[in-house]
Protein backbone atom coordinates (compact mmCIF):
# COMPACT_ATOMS: atom_id res chain seq x y z
CA UNK A 1 0.00 0.00 0.00
CA UNK A 2 0.95 3.66 -0.52
CA UNK A 3 1.80 3.71 3.64
CA UNK A 4 3.70 0.91 3.53
CA UNK A 5 6.94 1.88 5.57
CA UNK A 6 10.04 0.34 4.98
CA UNK A 7 12.62 2.55 7.26
CA UNK A 8 14.45 0.98 9.91
CA UNK A 9 15.87 2.70 12.90
CA UNK A 10 19.28 1.65 14.16
CA UNK A 11 20.49 2.44 17.65
CA UNK A 12 22.59 0.80 19.42
CA UNK A 13 25.12 0.74 22.02
CA UNK A 14 26.10 -3.38 22.29
CA UNK A 15 27.14 -3.32 18.31
CA UNK A 16 27.40 -7.18 18.99
CA UNK A 17 25.79 -8.79 15.98
CA UNK A 18 24.71 -5.59 14.16
CA UNK A 19 26.42 -6.21 11.00
CA UNK A 20 24.94 -9.16 10.12
CA UNK A 21 21.74 -8.22 11.04
CA UNK A 22 21.53 -5.10 9.18
CA UNK A 23 23.14 -6.67 6.16
CA UNK A 24 19.63 -9.34 6.11
CA UNK A 25 17.34 -6.34 6.77
CA UNK A 26 18.83 -4.53 3.68
CA UNK A 27 18.64 -7.26 1.67
CA UNK A 28 14.89 -7.49 2.37
CA UNK A 29 14.51 -3.95 1.09
CA UNK A 30 14.78 -2.09 4.16
CA UNK A 31 15.97 1.47 4.30
CA UNK A 32 18.48 1.43 7.64
CA UNK A 33 18.81 4.89 9.10
CA UNK A 34 20.91 4.76 12.19
CA UNK A 35 22.78 7.15 14.77
CA UNK A 36 26.34 8.08 15.03
CA UNK A 37 28.22 5.14 16.00
CA UNK A 38 25.90 2.60 14.61
CA UNK A 39 26.01 3.82 10.96
CA UNK A 40 29.49 3.92 11.00
CA UNK A 41 29.99 0.70 11.84
CA UNK A 42 27.74 -0.53 9.22
CA UNK A 43 29.24 2.04 6.89
CA UNK A 44 32.68 0.27 7.41
CA UNK A 45 31.08 -2.90 6.10
CA UNK A 46 30.10 -1.49 3.52
CA UNK A 47 26.49 -1.86 3.85
CA UNK A 48 24.25 0.94 2.90
CA UNK A 49 22.72 3.30 5.69
CA UNK A 50 20.95 6.82 6.31
CA UNK A 51 22.21 9.16 9.37
CA UNK A 52 19.78 10.50 11.60
CA UNK A 53 20.02 13.68 10.34
CA UNK A 54 19.76 12.76 7.03
CA UNK A 55 15.47 12.41 8.16
CA UNK A 56 15.67 14.89 10.59
CA UNK A 57 17.40 17.93 9.01
CA UNK A 58 18.84 18.28 12.70
CA UNK A 59 22.61 16.87 13.72
CA UNK A 60 23.13 15.24 16.32
CA UNK A 61 23.91 17.35 19.04
CA UNK A 62 25.04 17.70 22.69
CA UNK A 63 27.81 15.55 22.67
CA UNK A 64 25.50 12.42 21.81
CA UNK A 65 22.98 13.34 24.11
CA UNK A 66 20.30 14.34 21.77
CA UNK A 67 20.76 11.95 18.74
CA UNK A 68 17.06 10.60 18.05
CA UNK A 69 15.34 12.55 19.61
CA UNK A 70 13.23 14.52 16.75
CA UNK A 71 9.51 14.40 15.66
CA UNK A 72 10.81 13.03 12.44
CA UNK A 73 12.09 9.95 14.35
CA UNK A 74 9.13 9.73 16.86
CA UNK A 75 6.38 10.66 14.09
CA UNK A 76 7.30 7.82 12.06
CA UNK A 77 7.37 5.46 15.14
CA UNK A 78 4.17 6.47 16.68
CA UNK A 79 2.14 7.24 13.79
CA UNK A 80 -1.28 5.55 13.01
CA UNK A 81 -2.79 4.36 9.65
CA UNK A 82 -5.86 6.47 10.39
CA UNK A 83 -6.31 9.64 8.27
CA UNK A 84 -5.23 12.25 10.45
CA UNK A 85 -2.01 10.66 11.35
CA UNK A 86 -1.35 9.87 7.99
CA UNK A 87 -2.09 13.98 6.92
CA UNK A 88 0.30 15.11 9.45
CA UNK A 89 2.89 12.43 8.32
CA UNK A 90 2.64 13.80 4.70
CA UNK A 91 2.23 17.85 5.72
CA UNK A 92 5.90 17.31 7.21
CA UNK A 93 7.02 14.94 4.86
CA UNK A 94 7.85 12.18 7.38
CA UNK A 95 8.61 8.04 6.43
CA UNK A 96 6.89 5.64 8.18
CA UNK A 97 9.21 3.88 10.31
CA UNK A 98 8.46 -0.05 10.25
CA UNK A 99 10.94 -1.26 12.71
CA UNK A 100 13.25 -0.27 15.52
CA UNK A 101 16.43 -2.13 16.64
CA UNK A 102 17.78 -0.79 19.84
CA UNK A 103 19.84 -1.60 23.22
CA UNK A 104 20.60 0.84 25.84
CA UNK A 105 23.43 2.58 27.01
CA UNK A 106 25.24 0.06 29.74
CA UNK A 107 23.65 1.78 33.07
CA UNK A 108 23.86 -1.26 35.25
CA UNK A 109 27.13 -2.05 33.81
CA UNK A 110 28.17 1.14 34.46
CA UNK A 111 27.41 2.09 38.24
CA UNK A 112 28.60 -1.97 39.04
CA UNK A 113 32.33 -0.33 38.37
CA UNK A 114 34.03 0.22 41.92
CA UNK A 115 35.28 3.58 40.03
CA UNK A 116 31.97 4.55 38.99
CA UNK A 117 31.10 8.33 40.01
CA UNK A 118 27.74 10.03 39.42
CA UNK A 119 28.77 11.88 36.50
CA UNK A 120 29.40 8.88 34.57
CA UNK A 121 25.94 6.96 35.84
CA UNK A 122 24.55 10.10 34.46
CA UNK A 123 25.85 9.85 30.66
CA UNK A 124 24.88 6.07 31.17
CA UNK A 125 21.49 7.19 31.37
CA UNK A 126 19.61 6.29 27.71
CA UNK A 127 16.67 9.02 27.00
CA UNK A 128 16.28 8.54 23.52
CA UNK A 129 16.75 4.61 23.55
CA UNK A 130 14.21 4.39 26.04
CA UNK A 131 12.19 6.57 24.13
CA UNK A 132 12.71 4.60 20.87
CA UNK A 133 11.75 1.48 22.28
CA UNK A 134 8.71 2.78 24.04
CA UNK A 135 7.16 4.92 20.90
CA UNK A 136 7.58 1.22 19.22
CA UNK A 137 6.10 -0.74 22.13
CA UNK A 138 3.43 1.94 22.10
CA UNK A 139 2.18 1.45 18.42
CA UNK A 140 2.96 -2.35 18.36
CA UNK A 141 -1.01 -2.62 17.05
CA UNK A 142 0.02 -0.96 13.89
CA UNK A 143 0.37 -4.67 12.90
CA UNK A 144 -1.41 -8.10 14.97
CA UNK A 145 1.42 -10.26 14.58
CA UNK A 146 1.87 -12.22 17.52
CA UNK A 147 5.91 -11.01 17.50
CA UNK A 148 4.65 -7.40 17.74
CA UNK A 149 2.89 -8.31 21.13
CA UNK A 150 5.90 -10.54 22.29
CA UNK A 151 8.06 -7.48 21.68
CA UNK A 152 6.35 -5.10 22.95
CA UNK A 153 5.90 -6.72 26.34
CA UNK A 154 9.58 -6.74 26.29
CA UNK A 155 10.39 -3.66 25.33
CA UNK A 156 8.31 -2.28 28.25
CA UNK A 157 9.92 -5.09 30.44
CA UNK A 158 13.34 -3.26 29.44
CA UNK A 159 12.58 -0.77 30.20
CA UNK A 160 10.88 -0.52 33.37
CA UNK A 161 13.74 -2.52 34.69
CA UNK A 162 16.30 -0.07 32.91
CA UNK A 163 14.60 2.88 34.87
CA UNK A 164 14.30 0.16 38.72
CA UNK A 165 18.06 0.11 37.78
CA UNK A 166 18.68 4.06 37.86
CA UNK A 167 16.22 4.79 40.56
CA UNK A 168 18.09 2.28 42.81
CA UNK A 169 21.10 3.96 41.97
CA UNK A 170 19.88 7.09 42.97
CA UNK A 171 17.96 5.84 45.68
CA UNK A 172 21.49 4.29 47.43
CA UNK A 173 23.36 7.90 45.85
CA UNK A 174 20.42 10.30 47.08
CA UNK A 175 18.26 9.21 50.15
CA UNK A 176 20.06 6.67 51.90
CA UNK A 177 18.47 6.10 55.33
CA UNK A 178 15.74 7.79 54.05
CA UNK A 179 14.16 6.03 51.06
CA UNK A 180 16.15 2.51 51.70
CA UNK A 181 18.66 1.53 54.51
CA UNK A 182 21.73 -0.87 53.62
CA UNK A 183 22.10 -4.07 55.35
CA UNK A 184 25.26 -5.41 56.17
CA UNK A 185 24.17 -8.86 54.54
CA UNK A 186 20.70 -10.94 54.33
CA UNK A 187 19.75 -13.89 55.91
CA UNK A 188 23.33 -15.14 56.32
CA UNK A 189 26.37 -13.51 56.08
CA UNK A 190 27.08 -14.81 52.44
CA UNK A 191 24.27 -13.30 51.02
CA UNK A 192 25.56 -9.65 50.60
CA UNK A 193 24.54 -6.97 49.25
CA UNK A 194 21.16 -6.48 51.31
CA UNK A 195 18.95 -3.34 51.62
CA UNK A 196 15.69 -2.81 52.34
CA UNK A 197 13.77 0.33 50.20
CA UNK A 198 10.70 1.24 49.21
CA UNK A 199 9.21 3.58 46.30
CA UNK A 200 7.90 5.85 48.65
CA UNK A 201 9.54 8.97 49.57
CA UNK A 202 10.99 7.49 52.56
CA UNK A 203 10.77 4.48 54.65
CA UNK A 204 8.37 4.49 57.83
CA UNK A 205 11.06 3.17 59.80
CA UNK A 206 13.75 5.17 61.07
CA UNK A 207 17.22 3.48 62.55
CA UNK A 208 17.61 5.24 65.96
CA UNK A 209 20.41 3.20 66.98
CA UNK A 210 22.38 -0.24 65.46
CA UNK A 211 22.43 -1.25 62.20
CA UNK A 212 19.19 -3.68 61.64
CA UNK A 213 19.79 -6.95 59.47
CA UNK A 214 17.84 -8.63 57.22
CA UNK A 215 15.69 -11.52 59.88
CA UNK A 216 15.69 -8.21 62.40
CA UNK A 217 14.03 -6.23 60.09
CA UNK A 218 11.18 -9.10 59.14
CA UNK A 219 10.98 -9.42 62.97
CA UNK A 220 10.40 -5.83 63.40
CA UNK A 221 7.85 -5.64 60.42
CA UNK A 222 5.98 -8.62 61.98
CA UNK A 223 6.32 -7.52 65.44
CA UNK A 224 4.76 -4.32 64.40
CA UNK A 225 2.02 -5.34 62.63
CA UNK A 226 1.18 -7.43 65.69
CA UNK A 227 1.18 -4.86 67.99
CA UNK A 228 -0.57 -2.32 65.98
CA UNK A 229 -3.18 -4.60 65.58
CA UNK A 230 -3.65 -6.06 69.31
CA UNK A 231 -3.73 -2.20 70.29
CA UNK A 232 -6.65 -1.46 67.96
CA UNK A 233 -8.56 -4.45 68.67
CA UNK A 234 -8.44 -4.12 72.37
CA UNK A 235 -7.83 -0.35 72.94
CA UNK A 236 -4.80 -1.62 75.33
CA UNK A 237 -1.01 -0.86 75.06
CA UNK A 238 0.37 -3.97 73.24
CA UNK A 239 3.93 -5.64 73.05
CA UNK A 240 5.39 -8.92 71.15
CA UNK A 241 8.55 -10.81 71.32
CA UNK A 242 9.51 -11.90 68.22
CA UNK A 243 12.26 -14.78 67.22
CA UNK A 244 12.59 -15.97 63.72
CA UNK A 245 9.90 -14.40 62.38
CA UNK A 246 7.17 -15.83 64.87
CA UNK A 247 6.22 -14.48 68.21
CA UNK A 248 7.77 -16.12 71.09
CA UNK A 249 5.14 -14.07 73.24
CA UNK A 250 2.66 -11.25 72.47
CA UNK A 251 0.05 -9.26 75.17
CA UNK A 252 -1.55 -6.41 76.00
CA UNK A 253 -1.60 -4.44 79.41
CA UNK A 254 -2.69 -5.93 82.36
CA UNK A 255 -1.70 -5.70 85.57
CA UNK A 256 0.20 -8.73 87.14
CA UNK A 257 -0.51 -10.70 90.30
CA UNK A 258 3.16 -11.60 92.28
CA UNK A 259 3.40 -14.67 91.21
CA UNK A 260 2.93 -13.56 87.68
CA UNK A 261 5.67 -10.74 88.42
CA UNK A 262 8.27 -13.72 89.77
CA UNK A 263 7.78 -15.95 87.04
CA UNK A 264 8.04 -13.31 84.32
CA UNK A 265 11.63 -11.88 86.73
CA UNK A 266 10.41 -8.37 87.16
CA UNK A 267 9.17 -8.80 90.60
CA UNK A 268 11.95 -6.36 91.75
CA UNK A 269 9.68 -3.58 89.89
CA UNK A 270 6.65 -3.94 92.39
CA UNK A 271 3.85 -1.72 91.07
CA UNK A 272 6.71 0.15 88.94
CA UNK A 273 5.91 -0.86 85.69
CA UNK A 274 4.16 1.09 83.20
CA UNK A 275 1.11 -0.24 81.09
CA UNK A 276 3.70 -0.68 78.07
CA UNK A 277 6.47 -2.29 80.33
CA UNK A 278 4.12 -4.76 81.40
CA UNK A 279 2.53 -5.58 78.16
CA UNK A 280 6.21 -6.63 77.06
CA UNK A 281 7.45 -8.11 80.91
CA UNK A 282 4.00 -10.53 79.83
CA UNK A 283 5.30 -11.12 76.17
CA UNK A 284 8.41 -11.71 77.17
CA UNK A 285 7.53 -13.88 80.17
CA UNK A 286 5.38 -16.26 77.95
CA UNK A 287 8.44 -18.24 76.37
CA UNK A 288 11.85 -16.90 78.53
CA UNK A 289 13.78 -19.24 76.66
CA UNK A 290 12.64 -18.52 72.80
CA UNK A 291 12.87 -14.60 73.59
CA UNK A 292 16.72 -15.13 74.23
CA UNK A 293 18.06 -12.50 71.39
CA UNK A 294 14.75 -11.35 70.43
CA UNK A 295 13.19 -8.42 68.56
CA UNK A 296 10.73 -6.69 70.66
CA UNK A 297 7.88 -4.69 69.16
CA UNK A 298 5.85 -1.68 71.22
CA UNK A 299 2.72 -0.62 70.44
CA UNK A 300 3.38 2.45 72.41
CA UNK A 301 6.05 5.00 72.70
CA UNK A 302 9.30 3.23 75.18
CA UNK A 303 9.39 4.64 78.89
CA UNK A 304 12.35 4.73 80.75
CA UNK A 305 11.14 1.53 82.78
CA UNK A 306 10.84 -0.36 79.87
CA UNK A 307 13.77 0.48 78.61
CA UNK A 308 15.05 -0.60 82.33
CA UNK A 309 13.11 -3.75 82.04
CA UNK A 310 14.85 -4.74 78.18
CA UNK A 311 18.00 -3.83 79.39
CA UNK A 312 18.91 -6.66 81.55
CA UNK A 313 17.76 -9.13 78.84
CA UNK A 314 19.40 -10.42 76.12
CA UNK A 315 17.86 -8.53 73.18
CA UNK A 316 18.76 -7.38 69.26
CA UNK A 317 16.50 -4.45 68.98
CA UNK A 318 12.96 -2.99 69.05
CA UNK A 319 10.84 -0.97 67.25
CA UNK A 320 7.98 1.43 68.27
CA UNK A 321 6.36 4.45 67.72
CA UNK A 322 9.10 6.47 69.62
CA UNK A 323 11.64 6.54 72.03
CA UNK A 324 11.73 8.72 75.15
CA UNK A 325 15.14 10.19 76.11
CA UNK A 326 15.90 8.40 79.56
CA UNK A 327 14.73 5.09 78.00
CA UNK A 328 17.36 5.53 74.76
CA UNK A 329 20.14 6.53 77.43
CA UNK A 330 19.36 2.65 79.04
CA UNK A 331 18.82 0.89 75.43
CA UNK A 332 22.25 2.50 73.77
CA UNK A 333 23.82 1.02 76.42
CA UNK A 334 22.92 -2.53 75.15
CA UNK A 335 25.20 -4.54 73.01
CA UNK A 336 28.23 -2.50 73.04
CA UNK A 337 26.22 0.58 71.70
CA UNK A 338 24.67 -1.69 68.95
CA UNK A 339 21.41 -2.37 70.11
CA UNK A 340 18.90 -1.60 66.96
CA UNK A 341 16.52 0.64 67.51
CA UNK A 342 13.66 1.59 65.24
CA UNK A 343 10.98 4.45 65.25
CA UNK A 344 8.12 3.53 63.04
CA UNK A 345 5.53 6.25 61.66
CA UNK A 346 2.14 4.44 63.00
CA UNK A 347 0.27 6.14 60.81
CA UNK A 348 2.03 4.14 57.37
CA UNK A 349 -0.46 1.77 55.46
CA UNK A 350 1.05 -0.75 53.17
CA UNK A 351 -0.11 -0.85 49.62
CA UNK A 352 -2.93 -3.31 49.46
CA UNK A 353 -0.90 -5.75 47.33
CA UNK A 354 2.29 -7.45 48.39
CA UNK A 355 5.00 -8.92 46.06
CA UNK A 356 7.87 -11.12 46.97
CA UNK A 357 10.40 -12.62 44.97
CA UNK A 358 11.41 -16.77 45.14
CA UNK A 359 13.89 -18.31 43.04
CA UNK A 360 14.02 -15.20 40.79
CA UNK A 361 10.41 -15.18 40.46
CA UNK A 362 8.18 -12.58 41.53
CA UNK A 363 4.65 -13.40 43.22
CA UNK A 364 2.21 -11.30 43.80
CA UNK A 365 -1.28 -11.37 46.18
CA UNK A 366 -3.61 -9.25 48.13
CA UNK A 367 -2.05 -8.13 51.85
CA UNK A 368 -3.69 -9.97 54.62
CA UNK A 369 -5.31 -7.56 55.75
CA UNK A 370 -8.05 -9.35 57.45
CA UNK A 371 -8.95 -7.40 60.81
CA UNK A 372 -9.82 -9.95 63.25
CA UNK A 373 -13.12 -7.76 65.21
CA UNK A 374 -15.23 -10.48 67.74
CA UNK A 375 -17.78 -10.44 64.79
CA UNK A 376 -15.44 -13.69 64.21
CA UNK A 377 -15.95 -15.31 67.10
CA UNK A 378 -19.85 -15.25 66.88
CA UNK A 379 -20.64 -18.82 65.41
CA UNK A 380 -20.32 -21.04 68.37
CA UNK A 381 -20.99 -24.92 67.51
CA UNK A 382 -20.93 -26.75 70.77
CA UNK A 383 -23.64 -27.10 72.92
CA UNK A 384 -21.36 -24.82 75.59
CA UNK A 385 -22.19 -21.13 74.78
CA UNK A 386 -20.39 -19.70 77.50
CA UNK A 387 -17.95 -16.61 76.05
CA UNK A 388 -17.31 -14.09 78.72
CA UNK A 389 -15.52 -11.22 78.03
CA UNK A 390 -12.43 -11.99 79.23
CA UNK A 391 -12.27 -15.00 76.46
CA UNK A 392 -12.92 -12.79 73.94
CA UNK A 393 -9.98 -10.63 75.00
CA UNK A 394 -7.68 -13.41 75.16
CA UNK A 395 -8.87 -14.98 71.91
CA UNK A 396 -8.43 -11.85 69.72
CA UNK A 397 -5.06 -12.10 71.00
CA UNK A 398 -4.15 -15.71 70.31
CA UNK A 399 -5.88 -15.10 66.80
CA UNK A 400 -3.98 -11.74 66.16
CA UNK A 401 -0.70 -13.47 66.84
CA UNK A 402 -1.41 -16.54 64.84
CA UNK A 403 -1.85 -13.75 61.79
CA UNK A 404 2.30 -13.09 62.33
CA UNK A 405 3.06 -17.06 63.41
CA UNK A 406 4.97 -19.03 60.65
CA UNK A 407 2.14 -21.76 59.75
CA UNK A 408 1.02 -24.55 61.00
CA UNK A 409 0.63 -22.39 64.06
CA UNK A 410 -1.52 -23.16 67.52
CA UNK A 411 -1.60 -20.14 70.30
CA UNK A 412 -3.23 -20.16 73.38
CA UNK A 413 -3.60 -17.40 75.89
CA UNK A 414 -5.15 -16.24 78.79
CA UNK A 415 -4.93 -12.89 81.30
CA UNK A 416 -4.17 -11.27 78.35
CA UNK A 417 -1.38 -12.68 76.86
CA UNK A 418 -0.16 -15.62 74.68
CA UNK A 419 0.82 -18.45 77.16
CA UNK A 420 1.83 -20.89 74.54
CA UNK A 421 2.47 -20.89 70.43
CA UNK A 422 3.08 -23.98 68.17
CA UNK A 423 4.45 -22.25 65.24
CA UNK A 424 6.09 -23.69 61.86
CA UNK A 425 4.61 -27.36 62.13
CA UNK A 426 3.66 -29.46 59.68
CA UNK A 427 0.94 -31.52 61.48
CA UNK A 428 -1.45 -29.73 63.08
CA UNK A 429 -1.51 -31.89 66.22
CA UNK A 430 2.27 -31.15 66.68
CA UNK A 431 1.62 -27.58 67.14
CA UNK A 432 -1.09 -28.00 69.62
CA UNK A 433 0.91 -30.66 71.58
CA UNK A 434 3.81 -28.07 71.57
CA UNK A 435 2.08 -25.41 72.17
CA UNK A 436 0.03 -26.82 74.75
CA UNK A 437 3.56 -28.06 75.92
CA UNK A 438 5.41 -24.64 76.38
CA UNK A 439 1.72 -23.58 78.34
CA UNK A 440 2.66 -26.24 80.63
CA UNK A 441 6.02 -25.42 80.94
CA UNK A 442 4.58 -21.49 81.44
CA UNK A 443 2.20 -22.47 84.21
CA UNK A 444 4.59 -25.05 86.07
CA UNK A 445 7.18 -21.92 86.23
CA UNK A 446 4.02 -20.07 88.42
CA UNK A 447 4.73 -23.03 90.86
CA UNK A 448 5.19 -22.21 94.73
CA UNK A 449 8.35 -24.07 95.12
CA UNK A 450 9.84 -21.99 91.96
CA UNK A 451 8.90 -18.60 92.61
CA UNK A 452 10.50 -18.79 96.04
CA UNK A 453 13.69 -19.86 94.94
CA UNK A 454 16.99 -18.10 96.31
CA UNK A 455 19.64 -17.76 93.34
CA UNK A 456 23.14 -17.56 94.18
CA UNK A 457 24.77 -13.94 93.48
CA UNK A 458 25.89 -13.31 90.20
CA UNK A 459 23.60 -15.73 88.23
CA UNK A 460 22.19 -14.16 85.12
CA UNK A 461 18.75 -13.83 84.11
CA UNK A 462 19.33 -16.27 81.10
CA UNK A 463 21.06 -19.27 83.61
CA UNK A 464 17.61 -18.61 85.63
CA UNK A 465 15.60 -19.30 82.89
CA UNK A 466 17.61 -22.18 81.46
CA UNK A 467 17.56 -24.01 84.96
CA UNK A 468 14.13 -23.08 85.86
CA UNK A 469 13.15 -24.24 82.05
CA UNK A 470 15.08 -27.97 82.80
CA UNK A 471 13.40 -28.06 86.37
CA UNK A 472 9.88 -27.85 85.04
CA UNK A 473 11.02 -30.15 82.08
CA UNK A 474 12.26 -32.94 83.91
CA UNK A 475 15.82 -32.62 82.34
CA UNK A 476 17.83 -31.58 85.27
CA UNK A 477 20.37 -34.72 85.29
CA UNK A 478 20.04 -34.80 81.69
CA UNK A 479 20.18 -31.51 79.62
CA UNK A 480 21.63 -29.90 82.01
CA UNK A 481 23.94 -31.34 84.58
CA UNK A 482 23.22 -31.94 88.53
CA UNK A 483 26.82 -30.31 88.90
CA UNK A 484 25.47 -26.93 87.03
CA UNK A 485 22.19 -26.70 88.71
CA UNK A 486 23.00 -27.26 91.95
CA UNK A 487 25.78 -24.61 91.41
CA UNK A 488 22.91 -21.63 90.82
CA UNK A 489 22.33 -22.13 94.76
CA UNK A 490 23.78 -20.65 97.85
CA UNK A 491 21.62 -23.51 99.95
CA UNK A 492 21.04 -27.13 98.95
CA UNK A 493 19.06 -27.38 95.66
CA UNK A 494 15.43 -27.96 95.62
CA UNK A 495 14.18 -31.51 95.41
CA UNK A 496 12.77 -31.98 91.94
CA UNK A 497 9.04 -31.49 91.37
CA UNK A 498 7.47 -34.56 90.82
CA UNK A 499 4.90 -36.11 88.04
CA UNK A 500 1.90 -36.32 90.41
CA UNK A 501 2.93 -32.71 91.65
CA UNK A 502 2.86 -31.25 88.27
CA UNK A 503 -0.15 -33.06 87.11
CA UNK A 504 -1.38 -31.21 90.66
CA UNK A 505 -0.82 -27.71 89.94
CA UNK A 506 -1.59 -28.42 86.41
CA UNK A 507 -4.93 -29.28 87.16
CA UNK A 508 -5.65 -25.84 88.90
CA UNK A 509 -5.13 -23.88 85.24
CA UNK A 510 -8.21 -23.36 84.13
CA UNK A 511 -9.67 -20.56 81.22
CA UNK A 512 -7.60 -20.64 78.70
CA UNK A 513 -8.33 -19.66 74.81
CA UNK A 514 -6.75 -21.65 71.93
CA UNK A 515 -6.78 -20.34 68.79
CA UNK A 516 -5.55 -22.22 65.17
CA UNK A 517 -4.93 -20.72 62.16
CA UNK A 518 -6.47 -23.23 60.39
CA UNK A 519 -9.12 -26.09 60.62
CA UNK A 520 -8.95 -29.43 62.87
CA UNK A 521 -8.54 -32.51 61.47
CA UNK A 522 -9.05 -34.76 63.87
CA UNK A 523 -10.62 -34.70 67.45
CA UNK A 524 -7.44 -35.48 69.20
CA UNK A 525 -5.89 -31.22 68.91
CA UNK A 526 -9.23 -30.70 71.22
CA UNK A 527 -8.51 -33.73 73.48
CA UNK A 528 -4.95 -32.13 73.85
CA UNK A 529 -5.51 -28.45 74.39
CA UNK A 530 -8.23 -29.78 77.23
CA UNK A 531 -5.03 -31.30 79.24
CA UNK A 532 -3.68 -27.29 79.06
CA UNK A 533 -6.46 -25.61 80.25
CA UNK A 534 -8.68 -24.98 77.44
CA UNK A 535 -12.27 -23.50 77.94
CA UNK A 536 -12.49 -21.89 74.33
CA UNK A 537 -11.12 -22.74 70.98
CA UNK A 538 -11.76 -21.00 67.87
CA UNK A 539 -10.59 -22.20 64.13
CA UNK A 540 -12.04 -22.55 61.08
CA UNK A 541 -14.57 -24.75 60.32
CA UNK A 542 -14.56 -26.83 56.89
CA UNK A 543 -12.96 -30.38 57.60
CA UNK A 544 -15.18 -33.64 57.44
CA UNK A 545 -14.02 -34.01 60.22
CA UNK A 546 -16.01 -31.11 61.71
CA UNK A 547 -18.52 -33.31 63.44
CA UNK A 548 -16.09 -34.79 65.64
CA UNK A 549 -14.60 -31.95 66.81
CA UNK A 550 -17.70 -30.98 67.76
CA UNK A 551 -18.13 -34.12 69.62
CA UNK A 552 -14.76 -33.97 71.56
CA UNK A 553 -15.72 -29.89 72.68
CA UNK A 554 -19.11 -31.31 73.98
CA UNK A 555 -17.37 -34.10 75.91
CA UNK A 556 -15.30 -31.87 77.40
CA UNK A 557 -17.69 -29.08 77.55
CA UNK A 558 -16.02 -26.31 76.41
CA UNK A 559 -16.91 -23.53 73.94
CA UNK A 560 -16.31 -24.20 70.50
CA UNK A 561 -16.24 -21.45 67.95
CA UNK A 562 -16.23 -21.57 64.28
CA UNK A 563 -15.07 -19.05 61.76
CA UNK A 564 -14.19 -19.16 57.86
CA UNK A 565 -11.03 -16.97 58.19
CA UNK A 566 -7.80 -19.23 57.27
CA UNK A 567 -4.68 -17.22 58.80
CA UNK A 568 -1.37 -18.65 57.30
CA UNK A 569 1.52 -16.49 57.41
CA UNK A 570 4.93 -17.57 55.42
O1 LIG B 1 21.88 10.28 24.90
S1 LIG B 1 20.71 9.66 24.37
O2 LIG B 1 19.72 9.37 25.28
N1 LIG B 1 20.04 10.62 23.27
C1 LIG B 1 19.45 10.17 22.17
O3 LIG B 1 18.75 10.96 21.49
C2 LIG B 1 19.66 8.81 21.76
N2 LIG B 1 19.15 8.10 20.73
C3 LIG B 1 19.62 6.83 20.83
N3 LIG B 1 21.12 8.28 23.64
C4 LIG B 1 20.46 7.92 22.51
N4 LIG B 1 20.46 6.71 21.89
C5 LIG B 1 21.24 5.57 22.32
O4 LIG B 1 22.49 5.68 21.69
C6 LIG B 1 20.72 4.23 21.92
O5 LIG B 1 19.82 3.66 22.89
C7 LIG B 1 21.99 3.40 21.80
O6 LIG B 1 22.28 2.74 23.02
C8 LIG B 1 23.10 4.41 21.51
C9 LIG B 1 23.64 4.26 20.11
O7 LIG B 1 24.50 5.31 19.83
P1 LIG B 1 25.51 5.25 18.58
O8 LIG B 1 24.70 4.78 17.43
O9 LIG B 1 25.98 6.66 18.43
O10 LIG B 1 26.59 4.30 18.97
Amino acid sequence: SGTKSVVVILSVSNKYGLVPFARKLQGLGYTLVASGGTAKELREEEIPVKDVSDITGAPEMLGGRVKTLHPAVHAGILSRKTDSDQADMKRMNYDMVSMVVCNLYPFSETVAKPDCNIANAVENIDIGGVTLLRAAAKNHERTSEDLRKKLALKAFTHTSEYDTNIVDYFRKQYSPNEAQISLRYGMNPHQAPAQIFTRLEKLPIKVINGQPGFINLLDALNGWQLVKELKEALDLPAAASFKHCSPAGAAVYRRMSDPELKAAMVDDFGDGLSPIATAYARARGADRMSSFGDFIALSDPCDEVTAEVISREVSDGIICPAVSAGALLHLKKKKGGKYVILEVDPEYVPSPIERREIFGLTMEQKRNDFKVTPDLFKNIVSEEKWFPDFALRDMTIATIALKYTQSNSVVYAKNGQVIGIGAGQQSRIHCTRLAGDKVDNWYLRHHPNITAWKFKKGVKRAEKSNAIDNYVLGTVGKDMDNATFESFFAGPPPAPLSEQEKIDFLYTLHGVSVASDAFFPFRDNVDRAVLSGAKFISAPGGSNNDQSVIDAANHHKLTLIHHNTRLFHH
